[in-house]
């Protein structure tokens, strides 16, 4: 079967000056040709840059046997969100594939903007070998073999990814190519990749900010002369056809159906992860590949963890792994049912006496997760007549609570307890709820617990609070907030996690018998959720008998706390903090996420917080220290933190 090149080129003559406005090519059949003409043709005449004025279709016939037909390289995607991230993953890859002068790959970089093809980079000698320098190199003849959805998708409109899988695929095969990196010069696409034979297609979630229009591509050398006249021979002139993998799930489709306007059902959810992006609001996940320890690996890299939960480094314990590996020996894995039917084990129901032992209460409740607890407990414990007074930083496991349940609900200004009377008053209620977070994960502060309790006293309302940041972490032995001000059986509910401190998974919650024994009965996240396996109950009994039996734990993480903030403010920064979580101030949400970004390059994770965590134009760099940081490791921080804020500022 002969098969057909068509390439299109549309451009305005306006003027005088030809203004590119868009290109595209495909090999098909006989069969498909005048289709593929006509849509190439569609998609010159309806692009966003405009209506050409010359529009250029090409037609050559190919022979199938002058046909190069490849696989297309295997796709992973790492999450960044920043260029300096993204830059790293970049850095990390050219590191693994031995090649040494990276930072002048990257100064070469912005040569590359006003080019229409791509830099053809000599790794060693670092010359350039684009016989036109001003234009690159361009690769051509090349299209994917697949299923007719997917191409009917693709030839719709510009499809970034399978475009540049389809090239990047081509390219790396030539075997001088090491290694190709590329980003759009679409200002709303900041998704780049780096592509090679041996770790495949990498795509790189954010590679330049939001809104820039300077994109480019470097294909990176490494030969003699003939590879190099091969090399371009290759590039301009081999036909290749890529093989996909899959169908349209892959998720380009929709990517198409958004550029065009098409009718397609993802539409909604890809414009308004784009919306998110273009305001810098989107999230993502950075992948470790280590345990939760004061030092973690990430990208290849050793960092310094200045953001984790695990406040007492219980994540990779010895005596908990050792204990929970025989656990796991005994009883399995799963639990196979939920608490109410076949998910209790004899550790279960341990571990919830030593946790209410622990708390100084009755009884204690284990839910699968901070989140199900509050979610289960407020619904349950608040009546339709009820009605619920919820700090306004509270955490968004206790707003959905609140969202949940059929109670009305007021919310007070943060920790301020005149204004939580005043509404109290205000609502005329008999009955409810004040519910608060006993440490605020975003500002680091402590509530004020003898308010809070004097109020729901005085009013007959229900006390809870959720201690997620307090157990392990705050008052003389880290028994938490009530131990902190001294107030020891004074709240109703004490809800908590035990997946920071303790080092394990799970949230909590106890009080009276009356009440574990209603949530028994009423909490929906408890009742219809599959109990935690007997390995995370181990792993939390074991974290829980630890912070019992070794307090000097939770003084440590205390003492680092004033440490840190001492060599912050010796640096000139007004920092505070009587728990684990300590914010230091930034301000502007894009200078914070560019402070963020330099220090994860100088090995500290940690992450820049804005809007709508905390308000507008007040972003923060979030810090959570663990016992086991040491002073030198703290201070070291402290003046890279400073510094960099520095720079950040002055830009
Ligand atoms: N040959 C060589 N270089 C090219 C070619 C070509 N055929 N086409 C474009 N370039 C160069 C040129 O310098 C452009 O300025 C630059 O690449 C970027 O081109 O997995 O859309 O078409 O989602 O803007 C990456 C997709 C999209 C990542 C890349 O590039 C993903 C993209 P653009
Ligand atoms: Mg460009």
């Amino acid at each position: 079967m002969d098969r057909y090149s068509i390439k299109m080129r549309a451009s305005n003559q306006d003027g005088g000056r030809s203004h590119h406005i868009s290109g595209a090519e495909k090999i098909v059949s006989e069969e498909e040709l005048e289709l593929y003409v006509s849509r190439l043709l569609k998609r010159a005449m309806h692009h966003s840059k405009g209506k050409p004025d010359f529009v250029n279709i090409k037609i050559e016939a190919v022979k199938e046997e002058e046909i190069l037909h490849l696989n297309a390289l295997p796709v992973t995607t790492v999450e960044t969100e920043t260029e300096e991230e993204g830059r790293i993953v970049v850095r990390s890859y050219l590191e693994k594939l031995g090649i040494v002068h990276i930072d002048e790959i990257f100064s070469a970089w912005t040569q590359t903007y006003s080019m229409r093809g791509a830099m053809l980079l000599d790794i060693e000698t670092l010359k350039r070998l684009e016989p036109d320098r001003s234009r690159g190199v361009r690769t051509t003849y090349m299209d994917m073999e697949t299923g007719e959805e997917t191409r009917r998708a693709a030839c719709s409109g510009k499809n970034h990814f399978n475009e540049a899988l389809v090239l990047a695929t081509k390219v790396v095969n030539h075997p001088a190519i090491a290694a190709e990196i590329c980003i759009s010069d679409d200002p709303d696409y900041v998704t780049g990749y780096i592509a090679s034979k041996k770790f495949g297609y990498v795509r790189i979630t954010n590679l330049k900010p939001m809104g820039s229009p300077n994109g480019g591509r470097i294909f990176l050398f490494r030969g003699d002369d003939a590879a190099l006249a091969d090399c371009i021979d290759y590039l301009q002139k081999k036909k290749v056809l890529v093989h996909m993998p899959g169908s349209r799930q892959n998720g380009p489709a929709a990517e198409d159906g958004r550029k065009q306007g098409e009718t397609n059902k993802w539409n909604w959810m890809e414009e308004s992860l784009q919306e998110w992006k273009r305001r810098d609001l989107y999230r993502t996940m950075k992948v470790l590949d280590s345990p939760q320890n004061t030092h973690v690996r990430w990208n290849g890299r050793d960092m310094l963890m200045l953001a984790s939960n695990a406040y007492l480094d219980l994540c990779n314990e010895e005596r908990i792994k050792a204990y929970t590996a025989k656990i796991m020996e005994e009883y399995g894995t799963g639990s196979g049912g939920a608490r109410l039917t076949t998910g209790t084990t004899r550790l279960h129901m341990e571990l919830e006496e030593a946790i209410a032992r622990f708390k100084g209460r009755e009884a204690a409740l284990v839910f699968n997760t901070g989140f199900a607890a509050n979610t289960g407990i407020i619904p349950a414990v608040c009546r339709e007549q009820d009605v619920i007074f919820s700090d306004e930083l509270n955490h968004a496991s206790i707003i959905d609570g609140c969202r949940q349940a059929k109670a009305r609900t007021i919310v007070y200004r943060h920790n301020d307890m005149a204004d939580l009377e005043e509404k109290i008053r205000e609502s005329g209620c008999e009955s409810g709820l004040i519910v608060s977070d006993a440490v605020f994960s975003m500002d680091g502060d402590i509530v004020n617990l003898p308010g809070l309790v004097r109020l729901a006293e005085k009013y007959g309302l229900f006390s809870m609070i959720d201690e997620a940041h307090a157990t392990g972490v705050i008052g003389e032995t880290g028994r938490g907030c009530e131990e902190y001000f001294h107030m020891e059986g004074s709240c109703d509910i004490l809800m908590g996690t035990l997946s920071k401190a303790v080092g394990a998974e799970g949230g909590y919650v106890c009080g009276s018998h009356t009440l574990i024994e209603y949530l028994k009965n009423k909490g929906r996240s408890f009742i219809f959720s599959t109990a935690l396996s007997p390995v995370t109950i181990a792993a939390a009994q074991k974290g829980i008998e630890i912070l019992e039996t070794e307090p000097h734990r939770s003084r440590q993480l205390q003492e680092n706390v004033r440490w840190f903030c001492t060599c912050l403010q010796k640096q000139g920064l007004n920092v505070h903090s009587d728990t684990a979580i300590i914010p230091i101030r930034v301000g502007d949400e894009g200078k914070a996420m560019e402070a963020a970004g330099r220090l994860m390059e100088q090995g500290y994770f940690i992450p820049a917080i804005r809007y709508p965590t905390v308000k507008k134009g007040e972003a923060i760099l979030r810090a959570a220290l663990m016992s086991s940081h040491t002073r030198e490791e703290l201070e070291a921080a402290a003046a890279a933190i400073a510094r960099t804020i520095d720079e950040v500022k002055a830009l």
